[in-house]
């Protein structure tokens, strides 16, 4: 069986964010290039990694700062926690960042941040494949010559293009391997998870749960990478289940706990805490009148991508059974 070296671990934001603001006070993004506190999975310290080949790091970006443009062969997503008024500029694109927005910024995109808000620091989540990219040898990096980008589009241009309808342009002829839509704003995202949950008993699993996709062809919104959103109604707990696939997921909305490996993590908001590969682990909400969200992205495309995927439900008696078809349909779809 598989025996990942990465372990269940929850960061607590209260814990982090003091950590986060002191790295503001000792490094600009001039010396640092991208200045973020890494989670490293306690289970596997020799890599730079929250879980499996998962990286993850919490980014800020002060009033008035900006960080330099880059690219690599690693592909990267964002999780707004918390801040007004920063962007990031994506091959040309300029997009707003909000609380709880996700935006991509898939491999071999150039990529610049900065804040140019008045009222205090942009805090994010990043999430990236550089683990995997390095083990796999195909990682490279590339500066940009001039600095930051000047955007060649109009500010948030693909979500007015390709997000908030069920509409896609006809003339457009996208053939990047990642989705042409890279920004998802949370309302719009909190309201489908809503309005799923009026008509949907959802999975034992997961409760409620969406993905998040590329809109022209209803896969994963990047070739590595996955990113998920779930509800769970108030008291609801789901069973538990295992399968390959790394999970990082951050609480975007109300208190609850996880057992993962026989281990409890409660969350609230902003915390962040993994699922490595094969661990069982289950969901609570531990409110009675509030649904909680979890934001989560994961690697279950590369492993899709290599035919590693198997899924199992935890039975009663300590056992466990396959989980066939509707899940494993999946595969390919990558
Ligand atoms: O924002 O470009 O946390 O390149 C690690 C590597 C963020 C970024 C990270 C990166 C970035």
């Amino acid at each position: 069986e598989p025996t990942p070296r990465s372990v269940p671990v929850i960061w607590k934001y209260r814990e982090m964010r003091p950590l986060v603001l002191r790295a503001a006070e000792l490094v600009s993004p001039e010396e640092a290039a991208r200045r973020v506190v890494a989670l490293i999975n306690p289970g596997n310290r020799d890599t730079s990694a929250c879980v499996g080949n998962l990286y993850t790091g919490i980014q800020i970006m002060l009033p008035g700062e900006a960080a330099t443009a880059h690219r690599h062969a690693s592909s990267a997503l964002r999780f707004i926690m918390e801040g007004e008024g920063a962007y990031t500029v994506v091959d040309g694109e300029k997009m707003t960042l909000h609380a709880r927005d996700l935006v991509l910024t898939p491999n071999g995109t150039w990529h610049d941040h900065g804040n140019e808000g008045t009222s205090g620091p942009t805090i994010w989540q990043d999430g990236l494949d550089i683990p995997l990219v390095n083990v796999l040898e195909a990682n490279y990096f590339e500066l940009y010559a001039d600095g930051r980008q000047t955007p060649s589009r109009p500010v948030d241009a693909s979500y007015a293009e390709y997000g908030g309808t069920a509409l896609l342009p006809a003339t457009e002829r996208w053939t990047k391997p990642y989705s042409p839509l890279l920004k998802y704003p949370w309302e719009p995202t909190y309201e489908a998870l809503q309005r799923l949950a009026q008509r949907s008993a959802g999975s034992p699993y997961d409760g409620i749960l969406m993905e998040y996709v590329n809109p022209r062809t209803g896969g994963p919104i990047m070739a590595t990478m996955g990113a998920s959103i779930q509800l769970l109604r108030p008291g609801e707990h789901t069973r538990a289940h295992r399968h390959i696939g790394n999970i990082v997921y951050q609480c975007a909305k109300g208190r609850g706990y996880s057992i993962i490996g026989g281990q409890r993590f409660d969350w609230e908001e902003k915390d962040i805490f993994v699922v490595p590969t094969w661990y069982w682990h289950e969901h609570a909400n531990l409110s009675d009148t509030e649904d909680a969200v979890l934001f989560s992205f994961n690697d279950l495309p590369t492993m899709k991508a290599l035919a590693l995927y198997r899924e199992e439900a935890y039975v009663d008696n300590g056992g466990y059974q396959p989980v066939e078809a509707r899940e494993l349909a999946g595969v390919g779809a990558v």
